[in-house]
Parts: C-alpha cells; structure tokens; sequence
C-alpha cells in the first residue's frame, strides 16, 4: 500500500490489486474513485471492449463484466462494483483488516 500522502499511482506494475476495467465504464469508475479515496495503489488494466473477447477475466473471476480486482495481498478475486466497494472499504479502510 501507498503512504496517505501521495496520490496513488494507477499505473504501479507492481501493486497487489489489479483492476480490470473499461474506459467510461460508469461502475468502474465508481472503483476507482474507492482506491483513491483509501489511497491505494494499484495496476490498471484496460480489458477487450467486446464482452467475448474477455476471457482473462472470466477465468479470473468467474464473469467477463467489469470492473474486476485481483488483490494478491489477500488472495482475493472478484467483479460486482458494489462488492468491490465493501471489499475494499472494509479491508483498507478505516478499522480495516490490512
Ligand atoms: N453489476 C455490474 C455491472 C457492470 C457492467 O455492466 N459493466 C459493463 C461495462 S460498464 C460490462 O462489463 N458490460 C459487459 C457485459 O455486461 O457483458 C457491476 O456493478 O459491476
């Protein structure tokens, strides 16, 4: 994770949490503004616009929607941008786990 104090970096490679994401994509916004709230860094990821075509991520998490994280810190694996968000409010944010 990042010091509170510098922004975080989406484009850190080495990051523990990938984001699978789209440009525009109004969930994966809603993501990204989560991880620069807590401050996290993490790598993004652009995914093939067509749906078929995503099968990196359907063998990641299970769906081929976006947005989608992979947290290597946790071994955590996920899509649903409400659940992301709990996700990682819960485990980085205040009173958090990690
Ligand atoms: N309920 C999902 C919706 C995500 C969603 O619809 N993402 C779009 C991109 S903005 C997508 O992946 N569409 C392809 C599809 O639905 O197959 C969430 O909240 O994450």
């Amino acid at each position: 994770m990042s010091a509170t104090s510098a922004p975080p970096n989406p484009e850190s490679q080495d990051a523990p949490i990938t984001l699978y994401r789209l440009q525009a994509c109004p969930f994966c916004e809603r993501v990204v503004r989560v991880l620069e709230e807590l401050g996290l860094d993490y790598h993004s990821r652009f995914v093939e616009p067509l749906h078929s075509e995503r099968d990196v991520v359907k063998r990641l998490v299970g769906a081929r929607t976006v947005p989608a994280i992979v947290d290597e810190e946790t071994g955590v694996a996920m899509a649903e941008s409400a659940n992301i968000v709990e996700y990682l409010e819960t485990t980085y944010g205040d009173g958090g786990e990690a």
